[in-house]
């Protein structure tokens, strides 16, 4: 016995102790108590980092602890393998995505085995690889029957020099990372999961995640944000616009209705187009200029945010439904079209984003909520007063609180046929489509008699070719014949694969299912063995996903359920969030060096 702890020979000896007794298989004991432990798989980037580290000794100790309790304990691990970084490697160093990957996958899991962690390496499950990503595609095509999959047109980063479509975080000040040309938005055709639908779900399920960190489900409660508010038509003003109609917009503040004093839509906007076709020559020139300019520049909804105020009058004008006062419209750049009605009523007192624009272009405020103080007006206007608060300046609404005003106005608007209570959620669905080579292949066919075809099951996997070297201008796979060119399932006429492949978030949110039965052949899970496993007990990961993973994994864990595939409602009855490793780390040299 050394008296000082040889941590390579010690450690070498339990862990070639460990392989031969395949300590850590486990298999499914009914009977037994199970524990499923699991950390967030890594992206094979190249080496373990620090995080990696701290995260899976977290969950080791987790396992282990739980193993001492007499469970049978399952700690799987993998890897979330396709990616953008794997694409930038290939650029740079001329090789392949999939050997780039399939290289850092070796080296990485030397590391990670060398920590000793008390992983069932037999369960190994790797996301590029076509028995884990033809599951994949068969849910794709089920969920593309049921409607919860659907194909629309979405915005998204073009880049007019490299001829490509830009991720948000390629566009660096409204410029492409590569070739600088300022982005222009274009329309696609993408294909959606209707996360819409599980809206609700998703956010009354969050109750009951009492082993979830309450940080983490406030976030997830705001991502998706339900609102009730009013849908509000205000009639169009039949002189300027020269048809009868109505302009809806929506509104989470319907109490400040009186104190509206125009409305702005978005450049895409219907209206937007009228007034192109009504304005004088200079003036429609000067609106199709500003037009363009929203046009271009990032989607990403931060920018949107952030961005300087801009717009212009269309000189056309709507009624207020209540009192029947006209009220001019504006195109404003802060106005989406994909949100709401594509339109705000705008009441500059009470909204930040309406007083900046109505300060800058000299449009009135009207004060309609009494302040905290008991003021009518913030005096000296300097900012907008968005809290609830009592009705003035509002006619017969005088007096009213908050609900109060709700109720009274709804009854006002339902009254005239013009408006009534909605509840809308900020959650959008999700664009899945990729214009990248190194994901998975989304399985339709384009025929032009049959449309959107579906790959059968028995053609599936659509298996994306691994030799291909991108070069950053366009998708390869659109310039391989020999990947798209295809026949049409239903007809046999000559049809063209679809190449765009799926966000990597798809793979991520159901990896944990898979481990269950990680070589399963007979479907995406055993459900037997999902449901023996499942829900995870203890789910550890980074702060950085407290979001977009964890809401998606949510998502599918329902759509899986929906499919009769394992019958949980969430698959995490536990969250630990570690931090992020950022800072530096501290060390001494000590006095023999
Ligand atoms: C009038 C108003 C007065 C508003 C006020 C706010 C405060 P959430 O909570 O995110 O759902 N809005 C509606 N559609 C929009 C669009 N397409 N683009 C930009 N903004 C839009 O926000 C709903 C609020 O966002 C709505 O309520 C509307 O502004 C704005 F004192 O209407 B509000
Ligand atoms: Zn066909």
């Amino acid at each position: 016995m050394h008296e000082q702890y040889q941590p390579r020979e010690i450690e070498a000896a339990a862990q070639s102790h460990w392989d031969s007794q395949q300590s850590f298989v486990v298999s499914e004991q009914p009977g037994k108590e199970t524990f499923y432990c699991l950390s967030m798989f890594p992206y094979p980037s190249g080496k373990l980092h620090m995080g990696h580290v701290r995260n899976y000794t977290i969950g080791d100790v987790i396992a282990r602890y739980q193993r001492m309790q007499g469970k049978n304990v399952l700690q799987p691990m993998g890897w979330d393998a396709f990616g953008m970084p794997a694409e930038n490697a290939a650029m740079k160093n001329k090789v392949a995505p999939a050997k780039w990957t399939y290289e850092n996958i070796e080296y990485m899991k030397t590391q990670l085995k060398s920590l000793g962690l008390a992983v069932d390496w037999t369960r190994e499950v790797t996301t590029c690889k076509p028995d884990y990503y033809r599951w994949e595609q068969w849910l794709f095509t089920r969920l593309f029957q049921k409607g919860v999959i659907y194909r629309k047109n979405g915005t998204v980063n073009w880049d007019p020099v490299d001829q490509t479509v830009l991720a948000n975080e390629q566009v660096i000040d409204g410029r492409g990372w590569r070739s600088g040309a300022v982005i222009e938005k274009r329309e696609i055709p993408m294909y959606y999961f209707k996360i819409t639908a599980y809206a609700e779900e998703l956010l009354s399920s969050l109750d009951d995640l009492d082993g979830w960190p309450e940080q983490v489900k406030t976030m997830q409660r705001n991502w998706i944000g339900k609102s009730r508010g009013m849908e509000v038509s205000f009639p169009y003003d039949l002189a300027s616009i020269g048809s009868e109609g109505k302009l809806n917009v929506f509104t989470t503040r319907p109490d400040t209705l009186m104190g509206a004093t125009y409305v702005a839509v978005a450049a895409e906007h219907p209206l937007a187009a009228i007034a192109l076709e009504r304005l004088a020559a200079d003036k429609a020139a000067e609106l199709q200029a500003f037009i363009d300019e929203c046009k271009s520049g990032s989607v990403a909804e931060a920018d949107v945010a952030t961005q300087e105020k801009k717009g212009l009058p269309t000189g056309l004008f709507v009624e207020h439904p209540l009192t029947g006062e006209k009220l001019p419209v504006w195109v404003a750049n802060y106005v989406l079209m994909h949100y709401g009605d594509g339109a705000v009523m705008a009441v500059p007192a009470h909204d930040e984003r309406d007083f900046e624009f109505a300060h800058k272009y000299g449009l009135p405020l009207k004060a309609v909520v009494r302040t905290a103080a008991g003021d009518e007006t913030p005096a000296p206007w300097q900012d907008a007063y968005g809290e609830h608060g009592q009705l003035i300046n509002s006619g017969k609404f005088d007096g009213l609180d908050f609900p109060g005003a709700f109720d009274a106005i709804e009854v006002a608007l339902l009254d005239k046929g013009l408006g009534k209570s909605r509840t809308q959620f900020r959650l959008r669905d999700w664009g899945i489509s990729r214009q990248r080579y190194w994901g998975c292949p989304i399985p339709i066919i384009h025929c032009d008699s049959c449309g959107d075809v579906p790959v059968p099951e028995d053609q599936l996997p659509v298996v994306l070719p691994e030799e291909v070297v991108p070069d950053g201008a366009g998708s390869p796979l659109a310039r391989m014949p020999h990947f798209y060119e295809c026949t049409c399932p239903t007809c046999g006429a000559p049809a063209k694969r679809e190449t765009d492949t799926m966000d990597t978030f798809v793979e991520s949110s159901w990896y944990f299912a898979r481990y269950a039965s990680p070589h399963y052949t007979g479907g995406m899970v055993d459900p037997v063995a999902a449901n023996h496993w499942l829900p995870v007990d203890q789910y550890i990961g980074g702060i950085e996903h407290a979001i977009l993973h964890l809401l998606y994994a949510r998502f599918f864990h329902k759509l899986m359920r929906d499919e009769g595939l394992l019958s949980s409602d969430e698959p995490f009855k536990n969250l630990l969030t570690q931090g992020m490793v950022v800072a530096d780390t501290y060390y001494r040299v000590l006095e023999n060096g």
